[in-house]
């Protein structure tokens, strides 16, 4: 057997639910790499006789699958600290919302902004995730509503994916509010939708996966069921920012069409929770966005866990409901607001992470020819990662098997 590099002295936090123990752990381990993907991993002591152009030295520290962000809206213009500071003062989300601030303002932003401006901004964010230990991240359209502009937030993804070493996949949301040349006519925006923005983003080959934002103040399960509708017969799969503000019932509607998976979820009833099993949706928890709402009411974690429904943690980094370019933050909060264990939450932010993009068989874990996403750290238990904030970062990470260097 022949291998690019091989990484021993070390223990790895495998992710794989194949492998007994927490965390799928190998103690004292070695990992070879091989064209890019995992090659072959265990016990040190049983490394086969494998020819490495190269040995690293793990300084006994932890490996880990590259984490995955898997819901993010990074690709955005402007800021919104003046409505951050309302919020303080007392003004609700939605209040803000409805008075034509909130998404519409960075829709305005985002607009108005260049190609080159969007990518410029969107690659700084990106790097602050990077640092941090992503190798894979979804970035989200949703702040064009209009073909040219969602058309353009894709392109900068896609861009991002070929300028920087990270796995990226696009979901294309024009669905996520109701642009207001359409303020009175939401029917014929989702008609603009169906008919122009996704046949042109799939044209173009920009769009991996198709996403709605179900609530009162953006559209009713019916549209959204429009929306599903003609992803589905595109061949493309869906998901749902689903019962996040109110109930909706847009995480069985999300179900139904086999949504790769719900968003959200604070106000899911526990009833719903066997149908997501049932049709293989994983659970997105967002807890950045609860925080920074100051919401109460808490996804049924608990009953989640208890029907073993795969829960994956993300930063739903925007510029409004989540300002935070942080997974590890997102793992800290999933664990402290949210009750997740640490375990859970690791997970959450790489197996079923990579399951809540359909990438369960490449990414998220550590297993012999899943591709060579690792990130290194410098601890002494992986529950650390998810235990403290600010005090960790990895000490090498490695994309598709090339080392990531930052500047
Ligand atoms: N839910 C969210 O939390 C974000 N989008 C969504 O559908 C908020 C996006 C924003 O406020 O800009
Ligand atoms: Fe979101």
């Amino acid at each position: 057997m022949k291998a690019d590099w091989i990484i021993e002295n070390l223990n790895l936090a495998t992710m794989d639910a194949g492998r007994p123990g927490a965390y799928g752990a190998v103690h004292d381990a070695a990992l070879a790499v091989a064209d890019g993907k995992i090659a072959w991993l265990g016990a040190r002591s049983e490394l086969p006789a494998i020819e490495a152009a190269e040995m690293v030295d793990g300084r006994n520290g932890w490996l880990t699958p590259g984490l995955v962000d898997c819901h993010t809206h990074l690709v955005y213009a402007g800021d919104r600290a003046g409505e951050f500071d309302q919020r303080c003062r007392g003004l609700s989300y939605e209040e803000i919302a409805r008075a034509g601030g909130g998404i519409q303002r960075t829709v305005a932003a985002t607009r108005a902004a260049s190609e080159a401006e969007l990518l410029r901004g969107a690659e700084a964010r990106l790097e602050r995730l990077r640092r941090e230990g992503v190798t894979c991240v979804e970035i989200k359209s949703g702040y064009g509503l209009e073909l040219d502009a969602e058309l353009r937030m894709l392109r900068v993804a896609r861009a991002l994916g070929e300028r920087c070493p990270v796995t990226v996949r696009t979901t294309l949301l024009a669905a996520h509010a109701v642009p207001p040349e359409y303020a009175a006519r939401p029917d014929d925006y989702i008609t603009l939708v169906c008919e122009q923005i996704l046949p042109a983003a799939l044209d173009d080959g920009l769009v991996d996966a198709v996403d709605v934002f179900c609530e009162h103040i953006a559209f009713s399960p019916s549209q959204c069921e429009r929306v599903f509708e003609t992803a589905t017969r595109a061949g493309l799969r869906v998901k749902a920012h689903a019962e996040q503000l109110s109930y909706q019932g847009a995480a069985r509607l999300a179900a139904r069409y086999a949504a790769l998976s719900a968003d959200h979820l604070e106000y899911l009833p526990e009833s719903d929770i066997a149908l997501l099993c049932e049709h293989g949706v994983v659970a997105v928890l967002l807890p950045g966005a609860w925080y920074f709402l100051r919401e109460t009411r808490l996804p049924p974690v608990a009953a989640m866990r208890a029907a073993a429904l795969p829960m994956a943690v993300a930063t739903d980094l925007n510029p409004g409901s989540s300002p935070m370019a942080s997974l590890l933050l997102a793992m800290n909060q999933a664990c402290v607001l949210f009750g997740l264990c640490p375990e859970e939450a690791l997970a959450g932010a790489t197996r079923n992470a990579a399951r809540a993009l359909g990438l369960q068989h490449a990414k998220g874990v550590l297993r012999p020819g899943c591709d060579a996403d690792l990130v290194l750290w410098d601890i002494d238990h992986p529950a650390e990662l998810s235990y403290a904030v600010n005090l960790n970062r990895p000490a090498a990470v490695w994309q598709e098997g090339v080392h990531v260097r930052f500047a």
